[in-house]
């Protein structure tokens, strides 16, 4: 039975990652962080019924001493690097937390994994926002596409991704990096603005709410589901060498064309109803992301099952069950 270790494990992508693992038969371990609410701690997995069939651990990825003590606990085969401040509007609020976390963290990992068991693999979750305003001339970013980060988010990412390349290199690892584009599901948080508009328009809809307050509606994102992308990680993970992969769907859409597909779905016409608030601006904004999915495809075999209208009526469905 392989053992695989998450950070992150109660995020969006953690929780649907070790269903999939245990379904492989994987034994699955994560970390935790500490909540003064408890149950705030794993909700996640207590909501979807896993959080008995995994093993789970407080740590945090700045506390060097609680992975030591992890990860030589659980000598995993695969390390899933998953923990992150992941909210791109939030990290220009808190730019340190976010660069300790996400490229500091990283770097602790690395240590830890060289360290302590150095034959297991190793996936880093590198992001789009690495890519900031680059595209190239195709309307495409792809893995040659130039970096230029345009948030603390995307710079302390950028890190991340060149220190698993570096201690790859340096330490003959099996790290790799996947380039996940934004990716979404019913367990999204709600203040990433696919879930927002969802629960938005559903409130309206059911007459609980009147109106909804968005940011920039005219920047485009390639949006895909967290459960296909979890199966694309793990293929990155057991590909016989260790390599970077992009994975995307390929297609971009507005935060505009986003609330027209929403609202159109429940019959309404989200000019009536969706206001622009200063508040949800960032200082510098990401406008155009449109990824290349062709090396995971054709190297690996992976392609979604969902599209981006079923991935909006299963959220369409959650919130209308729960509001
Ligand atoms: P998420 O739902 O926000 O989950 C992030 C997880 O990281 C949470 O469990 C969080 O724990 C944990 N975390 C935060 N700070 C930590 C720290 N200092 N030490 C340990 N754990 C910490 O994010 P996601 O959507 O699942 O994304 C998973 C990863 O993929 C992240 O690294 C994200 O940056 C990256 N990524 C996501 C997307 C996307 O579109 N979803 C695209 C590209 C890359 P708490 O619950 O305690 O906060
Ligand atoms: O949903 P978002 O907050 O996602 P964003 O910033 O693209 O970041 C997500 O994807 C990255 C991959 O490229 C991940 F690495 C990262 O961890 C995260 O998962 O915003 C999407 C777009 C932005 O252009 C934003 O300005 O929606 C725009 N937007 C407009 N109104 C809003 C809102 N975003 C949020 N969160 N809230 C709004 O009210």
């Amino acid at each position: 039975m392989k053992k695989a270790l998450i950070t992150g494990i109660n995020g969006q992508d953690g929780s649907y990652l070790s269903e999939y693992l245990l379904s492989l038969g994987y034994e699955v371990h994560g970390i935790v962080r500490r909540h003064s609410v408890a149950e705030n701690q794993n909700h996640r997995l207590v909501k979807h019924g896993t959080s008995q069939k995994v093993h789970a651990y407080y740590g945090d990825l700045t506390d060097y001493p609680s992975l030591v003590r992890i990860v030589s606990d659980v000598m995993p085969d695969e390390i899933y690097n998953l923990g992150a401040m992941s909210h791109v509007r939030v990290s220009f609020d808190m730019p340190s937390f976010t660069i300790q976390t996400n490229a500091l963290g990283v770097l602790n990992m690395l240590e830890v994994y060289r360290t302590i068991c150095p034959n297991a693999k190793f996936y880093q979750a590198s992001s789009s926002e690495m890519f900031g305003n680059s595209v190239d001339e195709d309307g495409v970013q792809r893995l040659s596409t130039p970096m230029n980060p345009v948030s603390p988010y995307g710079c302390s990412k950028v890190m991340g991704y060149n220190l698993v390349r570096h201690y790859r290199h340096a330490y003959k690892l099996h790290a790799c990096n996947g380039i996940l584009f934004n990716h979404e599901s019913p367990r999204r948080g709600t203040n990433f603005v696919t879930n927002k508009v969802v629960r938005g328009a559903v409130a309206i809809k059911k007459g609980l709410e009147n109106q909804l307050e968005l940011g920039n509606m005219d920047s485009y994102r390639d949006w895909g589901h967290s459960k296909d992308y979890v199966r694309a990680m793990h293929m990155i993970v057991n590909h016989e060498t260790p390599e970077e992969f992009i994975v995307a769907t390929g297609q971009t859409h507005s935060v505009r064309n986003l609330c027209e597909t929403v609202f159109g779905k429940l019959d309404l016409d989200y000019r009536n109803y969706v206001v622009q608030n200063p508040k949800y601006m960032r200082p510098e904004e990401l406008k155009y992301l449109k990824g290349d999915p062709s090396k995971a495809r054709d190297i690996l075999g992976w392609k979604p099952d969902y599209t981006f209208s079923s991935m909006i009526d299963e959220m369409i469905e959650r919130w209308d069950k729960e509001l």
